[in-house]
C-alpha cells in the first residue's frame, strides 16, 4: 500500500535526514511533500535523486496526505499538528510539544513500540528528544537486571541546535585561527574550543531543559516512573554526534561481558577493545550512521558504566520518525 506523506520542517537538518531515510529505505510513499514554515522562495530539497519544491506550511492543504512527519520544532507543531489532525492526517511529531502528554504515545520502536497496540486510535505519535532515544535503547538492553538509578553526562554536538549553530562553530573556529573575533549568536558564549554546561533554559530547580527532557522522557519510554535519573547536559564543539557517559545502578549488576552481549543482542554496535588504544567509538565514526554504539563497558561497585555515541540527527531523530512510520503502516494504522 502506498500513501502520500508530508515532511514538515523539510529544510532543516532533521527534515533532510528524514527525507534521505524515506528514500533509502524505500518507504512506500505515493508522493512526498516537502513543507516548512516561512516563505520558501523557490527553495528545493532533495528526496533521493528528485528535487522537491518546498511548500509553506501556512498554505499547505494537509488533506492531500495520509501521514505528516513534523520535525520543525514545538511552535510549528503546536500550530499545525491540530490542523493536520482535523484533516484526518496521522502525525508523527518530533518536537517537545506532546512528549509529556499522557494521552499521546511517546515511542522509540525498539524500546516500547509494542505499546502502540494498546492505543485504540493513533492519530498522533510523539518522538523523544534526540538526547533521549539512543540512550533509551541502551538502557532497555539492561532492563532485566533491574535499573534503579541512572547518572548521565551528555556531550552534545552543535547540529542538535540546527544549521545556524554549525555555521557558528565553523566561523568561530576559522576566526580564532586568524586571530579575529567572530559572532556569538546561537549560544550564550563561544562554542569553538569551549564547553557549555547548559542546554536550554535553566529552571528554578537548577535543571536545564535538556536535562529535564532526559529525566521525564526516559521513565515514560521505559515504563518506569520510579526510575531516578540524574543528568548533566553539555554542548561540545563537535558537528555531528551526541555522546553519553552513563552510570547505572542495577539490582543484579551484569558483568561487563554479559552487558556487552546484552547491548549487541538489541542491535547496538559494541566497540570495546580495552587492549587497543583506539578500541572505542567516537562521534567522528558514527556521524552519518543510523545506529547506536557502545564502548568502555565496565562493572562498577553498584552496577555498570559505559559510553554511548550516536549521530543525533540520523540515529537520534530521523531514524525514529521513519521507523514509527513503517510500523504504523505495517500495523494497518494508516489504512
Ligand atoms: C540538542 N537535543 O541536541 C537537542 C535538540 N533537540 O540540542
Amino acid at each position: 500500500r502506498m500513501i502520500p506523506v508530508a515532511v514538515v520542517g523539510a529544510t532543516g537538518l532533521v527534515g533532510q535526514a528524514v527525507l534521505d531515510l524515506l528514500a533509502e529505505r524505500q518507504f512506500p510513499a505515493s508522493r512526498v511533500f516537502a513543507v516548512d514554515a516561512g516563505e520558501q522562495d523557490g527553495q528545493t530539497v532533495s528526496f533521493g535523486n528528485i528535487e522537491l519544491d518546498v511548500h509553506d506550511v501556512e498554505d499547505f492543504a494537509f488533506d492531500q496526505v495520509r501521514l505528516a512527519i513534523f520535525v520543525a520544532g514545538a511552535d510549528v507543531s503546536r500550530r499545525f499538528v491540530p490542523e493536520a489532525g482535523k484533516a484526518g492526517v496521522a502525525v508523527i511529531d518530533f518536537s517537545g510539544a506532546y512528549r509529556l502528554d499522557g494521552d499521546i504515545p511517546l515511542i522509540v520502536p525498539e524500546v516500547n513500540g509494542d505499546t502502540l497496540a494498546d492505543w485504540e486510535s493513533l492519530s498522533l505519535v510523539s518522538l523523544p528528544n534526540c538526547t533521549v532515544a539512543p540512550l533509551a535503547r541502551a538502557l532497555k538492553a539492561l532492563e532485566a537486571h533491574g535499573l534503579s538509578r541512572i547518572t548521565v553526562s551528555t556531550y552534545q554536538s552543535v547540529s542538535g541546535s540546527g544549521q545556524a549553530a554549525m555555521e557558528e562553530l565553523a566561523n568561530q573556529t576559522t576566526a580564532l585561527f586568524n586571530q579575529r573575533e567572530s559572532d556569538v549568536a546561537v549560544y550564550p558564549k563561544r562554542i569553538a574550543f569551549n564547553l557549555l554546561p547548559a542546554i536550554g533554559a535553566i529552571g528554578e530547580d537548577g535543571v536545564s531543559d535538556e536535562e529535564r527532557s532526559l529525566m521525564l522522557e526516559l521513565p515514560r519510554l521505559l515504563g518506569r516512573t520510579d526510575l531516578i535519573i540524574e543528568a548533566m547536559c553539555v554542548r561540545v564543539p563537535v558537528f555531528f554526534g551526541h555522546a553519553w557517559s552513563v552510570h547505572v545502578e542495577t539490582a543484579t549488576p551484569p558483568d561487563a561481558d554479559r552487558a556487552r552481549k546484552l547491548f549487541a543482542a538489541v542491535g547496538l554496535h559494541v566497540v570495546d577493545e580495552p587492549s587497543r588504544e583506539d578500541g572505542f567509538a567516537t562521534p567522528m565514526e558514527v556521524a552519518g550512521s543510523e545506529d547506536v554504539w557502545v564502548s568502555r563497558v565496565r562493572a562498577t561497585p553498584r552496577g555498570l558504566a559505559f559510553w554511548v555515541v550516536a549521530d543525533n540527527v540520523r540515529a537520534g531523530a530521523a531514524r525514529n520518525a521513519v521507523r514509527v512510520a513503517e510500523r504504523l503502516l505495517a500495523d494497518g494504522r494508516l489504512d
